[in-house]
């Protein structure tokens, strides 16, 4: 059956060019391969085939205009089957909704004998008919008895909603009674010796906290935490015998991030495992000379053994869901295979005031991340004092995390406590566990157990009798929940049973456990990192650790005897658990970069055809999606501006990422760019978080590592919504060693012209430049960016460099020039040789610029050559801040070698032999061109867009920042005078003829 191949909807252009004709006559293609490409004023996209065939004739050629209907091809085929799509997308959303059944069918632990009981007995005042009360229990009772824990939860929901329709002030459901989630009859027991692994807990907090005090004795600058560790001992210690799998040939492994803070507890656990030596320890914090152990994770310092930085507060939780969602993305794409891998996450509940940390909680729960698990310490202090001193943490984490939808797990109290609980027949106890506030609780910890009976029991008369045949001492050791392995056994293996929602488990702990009058609950627990002789004695008695008051003294460390049952033992779990954790590798294959083809059209000259950085850049990504090998790895991520850079063509090419796929029919389904989900899409559109979309990219740019996979990120932003905003990730994106690509769009101050003050970049390639290895770029042309970005793919991942890219796009359309020959070499060292003006040869000047804003010195060049007889050389400055690097380090090393011939930096080869003083003009602040100024070796005048942005056209922003072409002949002409190279009149003349207000405040002052 001949059928005719047609333009689609293409929404609302008239008119578009075909650009490229992907197919030819005799072609045999399969549904939705792409037939020609068309492009608009702003972007570009495939069209594809809407069923597969051969090809019987083409009927346009690149250049053609067409609009909706026109005929592009005819073609030999079978029509669409589109029910089989339809009819697979049904049932992969059927699917997921049985797993989501199956999971709760396996989490059902609602038989009659796991229900708690409920009491009976009231003893609230505020009950004016205890008697009917109890007949309501009762009925309860019943229910649950006779019909099952079902029938009695249909009856509460019935009786709910007719409370609601009937309009009663409902019970708030956010928060659960400050008692531990899991009753004590469904706690599933740790499997594991206690008496060894109390043991070696003991022995890891000893040597934690002698590796911090040994290091403060050799100078107090290093610093160092104790108290943090000492109260997430047992939440590690649970985790690393029994929960936490490494990676190993057979198993990616789960990932955890640790908190920042308990990065000794770590270290002193991997000296037990033979994995650091005595040495190591005794190097803590200090690590210039090589071999020291970094302060807190750190990959990029010690990178076999951090994977992810997670020091600066806040970043860890939401770079974790991301990871989390990352990880289901694979997966959902068939890169991976589903594990069960899970990404635990150590947070402290300090930390979570942090607006990162549950800033994207709904979408761990919207999301489904059963792969996920958080873990909140609550010890309920921070630096300075108390978290929540006149209220409390855990019931208002408890209330944030639930009312997101994730399954919440308190662990508050420890086995001590379960006897008392179990005798509280009234919920007296309960009751007063849930009146007493954090700040309380912490000098309850910090006064011992005579204080503890006073304040805590003495309050009613029936908990103190409660209590009447409890030394002191037993009160004291009424432990919570965070302390006692096996409650926090239990979360664990809860958490690890839960399907369909992310898990947090909050435990309550004590800041500084064990460290006593020197650190335990009190307020200066978090700084302190020197022990006298007296706390460290009393530190080794409470934890029976063996050693000899000589050896406390002297602050040994202890080791068993490799064949000692402790070691035994833990190296066994780890065995057990495949291998040690923490540990950084990469099994990931490089991927090839394309072949230089794929480039090549950006390579010639746009002639007429204006466009765009932006719209090169996503040409060229579209281009990629043809290469076999570096397709499947790209990972575009968009925060909701696809269509303001022109790549809406990408969510019907290869779809968004949705993990139930689209259960909708988009409004623009006849659309060609329509609105296409699906469970294996290619591009994540995140939605309006920049925290969330860098999150997204680190994780995908640390694939190689963590999923052993090599991906390709290309994060595409408002370029002032980059750095700026989210420049603490882009730090630690370093120091994970990311690699992929950050695309800075609408970029240059006055570039981006409407938007005004807010939007409008100019400093945006200086908070790139602090970052080491952060390789950034300015382009003009579109075959500057197609060099940059091939050179991108290839350092990065063919030849595995950790290093990533920054690189700015404009949204100003204007024709690109052919790549002048041999320039590839420049465009990555930073500078080359644009255009040369030989006309005279007198008087000559040195033109730089990057971005939009070289072509206004390209257009001044020519007016000081034809008007003012004063020749150039025009540098296209593709980035200033290689050229800095290149030139501090060749500086150095001159420097160091005096006696030596002097080194020549990239810049000094490059102006060496050209006259004439450098006039450097680009779209960002003066600072940025600075940078080379020194290397320059010549007068250097620059000229930037210093000040706040504001809307206006791109003409006058540019007079007003003054860089457009009028401007950079005026201050040309004025620096030659300067440096007496002509008379000061041509300026003159110049400033008047172009109209240039001498009297304009400086730009920073408007
Ligand atoms: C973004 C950021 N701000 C501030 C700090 C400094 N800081 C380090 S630990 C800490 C207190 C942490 O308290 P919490 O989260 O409760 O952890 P804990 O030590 O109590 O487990 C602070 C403020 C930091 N590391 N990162
Ligand atoms: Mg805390």
């Amino acid at each position: 059956m001949t059928e005719n191949i047609s333009v689609p909807d293409i929404g609302d252009f008239e008119s578009v060019e075909v650009i490229e004709v992907l197919v030819k006559t005799g072609d045999q293609i399969n549904k939705d391969d792409p037939i020609v490409t068309l492009e608009s004023d702003k972007s570009s996209v495939e069209v594809p085939s809407p069923i597969a065939g051969k090809i019987l004739a083409m009927n346009v050629k690149v250049g053609d205009k067409v609009s909706k209907g026109s005929l592009l091809a005819k073609l030999q085929g079978a029509s669409t089957d589109t029910s089989t799509t339809k009819k697979n997308e049904e049932e992969s959303v059927k699917e997921e909704k049985d797993t989501v059944e199956k999971g709760k069918e396996i989490l059902n632990i609602h038989s009659e004998k796991n229900v708690k009981k409920i009491s009976t007995q009231s003893s609230f005042k505020d009950d004016i008919d205890p008697l009917e009360t109890e007949e309501w229990i009762e009925s309860l009772n019943a229910v649950i008895k006779n019909d099952g824990p079902s029938r009695a939860s249909f009856l509460l929901n019935k009786v709910v909603s007719r409370a609601y329709t009937a309009g009663l002030v409902l019970p708030d459901t956010r928060t659960t009674p400050y008692i531990n989630t899991i009753p004590l009859e469904l706690e599933i027991r740790s499997p594991g010796n206690q008496n060894i692994e109390k043991k070696i807990r003991a022995y890891v907090r000893w040597n934690a906290a002698a590796m911090v005090v040994r290091a403060n004795k050799i100078s107090s600058d290093l610093g160092g935490h104790i108290g943090t560790f000492a109260s997430a001992a047992t939440l590690y210690d649970v985790g690393m015998n029994h929960f936490w799998r490494a990676k190993n040939k057979d198993f990616g492994g789960d990932l955890i991030y640790f908190q920042g803070h308990s990065a000794p507890g770590m270290y002193a656990r991997a000296f037990l495992e033979g994995r650091l030596t005595e040495k190591q320890l005794n190097r803590f914090r200090q690590e210039v000379d090589s071999g020291g152990l970094s302060s807190y994770p750190h990959p990029w310092l010690m990178p076999k053994f951090w994977q992810f930085p997670t020091v600066s507060m806040g970043l860890g939780p939401i770079m974790a869901i991301y990871q989390a969602r990352f990880l289901k993305y694979l997966i959902n794409r068939g890169l991976l295979k589903d594990e069960g891998r899970k990404i635990w996450v150590f947070i402290g509940d300090g930390e979570t005031d942090e607006p990162e940390s549950l800033g994207a909680i709904s979408l761990a729960a919207r999301e489904k991340l059963d792969n996920l698990i958080f873990v909140v310490n609550c010890n309920l202090q921070r630096l300075d004092g108390p978290v929540r001193g006149n209220g409390k943490i855990i019931q208002e984490l408890e209330g944030s995390f639930r009312g997101a939808g994730w399954n919440v797990l308190k662990v508050i109290w420890g086995s001590y406590w379960d006897p008392l609980l179990k005798a509280d027949k009234t919920g007296l106890l309960m009751k007063r566990m849930n009146e007493v506030v954090d700040g309380e609780y912490q000098a309850m910890k910090a006064k011992g157990g005579a204080y503890v009976r006073e304040k805590f029991f003495g309050k009613y008369p029936e908990l103190k009798k409660l209590v009447s045949s409890m030394t002191d001492n037993d009160i004291w050791k009424l432990n919570r929940g965070g302390h006692d392995p096996h409650k926090v056994y239990a979360a664990y293996h809860a958490a690890m049973q839960n399907q369909g929602s992310p898990t947090v488990v909050i435990a309550k702990t004590v800041k500084g456990y064990g460290m006593g009058k020197s650190g335990e609950s009190i307020n200066t627990t978090h700084q302190q990192k020197k022990l006298d002789e007296q706390d460290l004695l009393y530190y080794r008695d409470r934890f029976n650790v063996p050693l000899t008051n000589e050896q406390v003294k002297n602050i040994e460390y202890y080791k068993p005897a490799e064949n000692s049952e402790e070691i035994k033992y833990l190296k066994e779990r780890r065995k057990q658990l495949g291998g040690f954790i923490p540990e950084r590798s990469s099994l990931a294959k490089p991927i090839k970069a394309p072949p230089k083809d794929i480039f090549e059209s950006f390579m010639k000259s746009t002639g007429d055809k204006e466009m765009s950085t932006t719209m090169a850049l996503v040409r060229m990504l579209t281009n990629l999606l043809r290469d076999k090998n570096v397709a499947p790895r790209l990972v575009p991520i968009i925060p909701d501006e696809a269509r303001t850079f022109g790549m809406e063509g990408f969510f019907r090419k290869i779809g968004i990422y949705a993990h139930e796929g689209q259960k909708y029919e988009p409004e623009d389904s006849e659309q060609l760019s329509s609105y296409k989900e699906t469970k294996s899409g290619q591009v994540l559109e995140e939605g309006i978080t920049e925290a969330g979309a860098m999150s997204s990219w680190i994780a995908a740019a640390t694939s190689y590592t963590n999923h052993d996979i090599e991906m390709i990120p290309v994060y595409i932003f408002y370029s002032m919504f980059g750095f700026q905003r989210v420049g603490d990730f882009a730090w630690a994106a370093g120091d994970a060693q990311a690699r992929g690509f950050l695309i800075g769009a609408t970029a240059g101050r006055t570039t981006l012209a409407g938007e005004g003050l807010q939007h409008q970049d100019g400093h945006s390639h200086i908070l790139a430049s602090m970052i080491p290895n952060c390789v950034s770029y300015d382009p003009t042309f579109s075959y500057e960016m197609a060099v940059i970005f091939r050179e991108g793919l290839r350092r990065m991942h063919e030849k595995n460099e950790n290093i990533f890219y920054y690189i700015t796009a404009m949204n100003e359309n204007y024709s690109h020039p052919e790549k002048p020959e041999g320039a590839d070499e420049g465009i990555l060292k930073g500078m080359y040789l644009f255009k040369e003006y030989k006309n005279k040869g007198k008087i000559k000047i040195q033109l730089m610029g990057s971005g939009t804003i070289l072509r206004e010195s390209i257009a001044a060049a020519k007016i000081l050559s034809e008007e003012y007889g004063v020749d150039s050389d025009i540098w296209s400055v593709t980035s200033f801040n290689e050229l800095r690097k290149d030139g501090m380090e060749i500086e150095r090393k001159n420097l160091l070698n005096p006696g030596r011939k002097k080194e020549k930096t990239y810049i000094e080869k490059c102006l060496d032999k050209r006259d004439g003083p450098v006039i450097a003009v680009t779209d960002y602040v003066r600072a940025f061109p600075d940078q080379i100024r020194p290397y320059t070796r010549k007068a250097f005048y620059s000229l930037g867009t210093d000040g706040f942005g504001r809307s206006d056209t791109r003409k006058n922003l540019r007079k007003f920042f003054e860089v457009d072409k009028e401007h950079i002949v005026a201050y040309t002409l004025s620096a030659l005078a300067k440096e007496q190279l002509i008379g000061s009149e041509n300026a003159e003349k110049a400033i008047k003829k172009y109209n240039i207000d001498k009297n304009k405040t400086f730009p920073t002052k408007l």
